[in-house]
């Protein structure tokens, strides 16, 4: 049940039914009733050709509404938009050649309906006390906020933990840099640091959607810990792979590592297109500059991208005199001594780590 996290239409049900929606009021009231109900959001006219009988309600929707009117028998069909309320008490009426993996005429009928016409179908049961969502043929019990709390709290934990030992390896990674001293390893070892946070924090992000309102909290403490970790990512990128690599394919490639292959950090070398040779992980490399520079204050990106054009590597842009950044595009004798005095500032900084 739990691949649903990969499925975008169930998470965007999800984020309808999340805590704190009025639909969400709605099947918490039905669930203390234990009337149990049966809801589909009607996609459009093509929903009509499943739903049999029943009443024609056609009113604004409201969590107590939708209340009474579970109390009948049969299906309440609202509208995509969970605006209104169309039909109550009506009978659904899916094909009946659909499989199902469910036992009860309830929720065997909730998953024919969803599987057949991909509406949002909600079944919750009377008397085991659970909400169900279905939607093409994934399907997801809703967990308790408090046990979803719960996890995403430890998830924090487990990210603050990364977060650090992430930070550490670029602090290294900094005085590395200036000191002309990286080895693929150490560029390696970052861009693997900075997956594993990225992993942890699509969990929590899941975790942020399905808590509704109950997230911000943890959303909070996301942005926090997250800090510039994405805008890192991109700028080792651009500092450190080989010219044919995309940022793209590197990025699809290392979501596919298990977490096996992530471990390895000749994998790490070779998606930003080395060899990858366990052997050469201890060759220098030079940056070109990119993250260091975007650490100067209001340094435009522009200027930076000429800089970094201007001069073959970080080391050069680090030791050229202020005549030499004078002759960039772009910089005159003012920013070329801003830029000067910035990376002297810097490295003393570093230095002192
Ligand atoms: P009550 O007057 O409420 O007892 P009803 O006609 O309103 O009967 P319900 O929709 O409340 O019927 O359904 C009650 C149960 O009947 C639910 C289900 O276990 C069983 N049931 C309904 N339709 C079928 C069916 N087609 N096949 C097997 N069991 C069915
Ligand atoms: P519970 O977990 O018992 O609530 P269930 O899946 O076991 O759900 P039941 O067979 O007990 O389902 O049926 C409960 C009610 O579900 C009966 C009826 O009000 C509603 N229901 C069942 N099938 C349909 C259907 N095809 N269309 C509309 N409502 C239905
Ligand atoms: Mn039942």
């Amino acid at each position: 049940m739990e691949d649903f996290l990969s499925n975008k239409t169930l998470i965007h049900a999800l984020k309808m039914i999340s805590p704190g929606s009025p639909l969400r009021q709605g099947l918490d009231n039905i669930l203390k009733a234990k009337t149990g109900g049966l809801i589909v959001l009607a996609t459009g006219e093509e929903i009509m050709e499943v739903v049999d009988g029943g009443f024609c309600i056609n009113a604004e929707y409201s969590p107590a509404y939708i209340y009474e009117l579970a109390k009948m028998d049969g299906a309440i069909v609202l509208s995509s938009d969970t605006k209104k309320i169309l039909f109550a008490n009506a009978q659904l009426m899916p094909d009946y050649s659909i499989p199902t993996s469910e036992t009860g005429t309830r929720h065997r009928t909730a998953e024919r309906v969803a599987r057949q016409t991909g509406a949002i179908v909600i079944a919750i049961s009377q008397r085991r006390n659970i909400i169900t969502v279905y939607r093409g043929d994934k399907k997801y019990a809703l967990e308790d906020i408090s046990k979803i709390l719960t996890k995403a709290n430890q998830a924090l934990q487990t990210l603050e933990k990364y977060k650090s030992v992430l930070d550490e390896a670029i602090i290294n990674l900094n005085a590395l840099e200036f000191n002309d001293l990286v080895t693929i390893y150490d560029v390696a070892i970052v861009i693997q640091k900075i997956e594993m946070v990225m992993r942890i924090t699509n969990i929590i992000e899941k975790y942020v959607i399905e808590l509704g309102q109950e997230g911000t909290l943890v959303k909070m403490q996301l942005e926090e810990l997250m800090g510039t970790t994405k805008m890192d990512q991109k700028l080792i990128f651009k500092d450190y792979s080989k010219r044919n690599v995309e940022m793209s394919e590197f990025k699809k490639k290392i979501k596919t590592l298990s977490s096996e292959d992530l471990l390895d950090l000749t994998n790490m070398a070779k998606l930003l297109g080395h060899s990858g040779f366990s052997e050469n992980m201890d060759m220098t490399i030079k940056s070109r500059g990119y993250r260091i520079l975007s650490k100067i204050h209001r340094l435009p990106s522009a200027i930076i991208e000429n800089l970094v054009n201007y001069f073959d590597n970080f080391q050069e842009i680090l030791n050229a005199s202020i005549e030499e950044l004078d002759d960039v595009e772009g910089i005159g004798e003012i920013r070329a001594t801003y830029i000067k005095n910035g990376l002297i500032k810097m490295k003393q900084l570093v230095l002192l780590d």
